[in-house]
């Protein structure tokens, strides 16, 4: 289902997801092509990006995000620079944190996400505070945090879902289940649906397609207005299905960029994708929806053309920044002066 807004705004939302899947395809193709560049681990957002593109639509610029390991998504949707996000992702001088954060860290302050943790679970405790000193100010910002399924298996979860609902606080836990683990739902946990959990907290709980643009930015609208409105605390439980090539320790592009065309030509994907783009992809979905509603295919490959465009203008910048200085190795280490 479409959302119900105006056709420049739908198209919005468009451009967005397919920035954000522009661009970290060009973060696995940093790993893929080159050497060195990419140290260590990295994870993409790739097949979520209609949950954070539709939440983010509602929030204002000064309220807060929170992210996880996946934050590349979270980073873009909430208005970041896919340049700066890019260069930070290698680790370059121009990046959002000088290169200090690299992939499992990208924050931006100047956009509403004050910090990013790759731990799993580590940015619910810090969403619970911004909530909370938002309440204390009596600011209008509510705070949002994502996280996956595996982030409930921590304690901390229960903490800030509990203290959040004792202090009622402006505050949406918005959890991506992308079914990772083996055997889905509740693989490391013993309730039987995770959304028992914050029931049993009082917390009120939603349960929805994470795919369908439509009905994540429904959901979204009502949370975001009700927290707003000093309801408290929401829990979302969005269900994705996992992108093929999140199947491995590493990403990996085993079919390629999308091509958009796959979203009314399946057939041409490879075929160790092409059940993923028919069926569960939320970006091929959402273009499959649009040309149902009037667009030409001819108009929708324009957009995607756009945006790969700028985001391959974004990975070029990244690829031509600087590392950051040697001899400001320590610089931001401490606080005070020249910092
Ligand atoms: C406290 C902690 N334990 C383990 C890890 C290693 N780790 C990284 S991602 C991940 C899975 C997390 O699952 P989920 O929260 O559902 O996120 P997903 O990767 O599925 O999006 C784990 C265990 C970690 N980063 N932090
Ligand atoms: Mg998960």
């Amino acid at each position: 289902m479409l959302p119900d807004i105006p056709r420049e705004r739908q198209l919005g939302i468009l451009r967005k997801m397919l920035m954000i899947r522009r661009a970290e395809e060009h973060c696995i193709r940093f790993n893929e092509e080159h050497t060195g560049l990419l140290r260590g681990h990295f994870h993409v957002y790739i097949g979520q990006e209609a949950t954070g593109v539709s939440v983010c639509d509602w929030l204002n610029p000064d309220d807060y995000v929170f992210t996880t390991h996946r934050n590349h998504g979270h980073v873009i949707a909430k208005g970041g620079d896919p340049k700066k996000v890019l260069a930070e992702i290698i680790g370059r001088a121009t990046g959002y944190c000088q290169g200090r954060a690299g992939t499992f860290h990208v924050a931006a302050p100047g956009v509403g996400i004050i910090h990013t943790s790759a731990i799993v679970g580590g940015c619910l405790a810090l969403a619970g505070g911004t909530a909370y000193a938002a309440q204390v100010k009596g600011e209008k910002a509510i705070t949002v945090v994502f996280f996956g399924d595996g982030a409930m298996e921590e304690g901390v979860f229960y903490e800030t879902v509990n203290i959040a609902k004792l202090w009622n606080l402006p505050l949406i836990f918005w959890m991506e289940n992308n079914y990772r683990r083996a055997g889905g739902r509740g693989a490391g946990n013993a309730a039987l649906e995770l959304t028992n959990i914050p029931k049993a907290l009082d917390v009120e709980t939603t349960v929805i397609d994470g795919i369908d643009v439509g009905t994540v930015h429904k959901t979204a609208k009502s949370i975001v207005e009700r927290v707003r409105g000093g309801q408290g605390p929401l829990f979302v439980e969005a269900r994705t299905h996992l992108w093929p090539g999140n199947a491995f320790n590493m990403p990996k592009l085993i079919g390629g960029v999308t091509d958009i065309a796959w979203a009314w030509d399946a057939g041409k994907a490879p075929e160790k994708v092409r059940d993923w783009h028919k069926d569960h992809d939320p970006i091929l979905n959402y273009v499959r929806e649009l040309e149902s509603a009037g667009m030409s295919r001819a108009e929708l490959a324009k957009i995607d053309a756009e945006v790969s465009k700028e985001a391959d203008a974004a990975a070029q910048f990244a690829l031509n920044s600087p590392l950051p200085a040697a001899e400001d190795a320590v610089k931001y280490a401490f606080a005070g002066e020249g910092n």
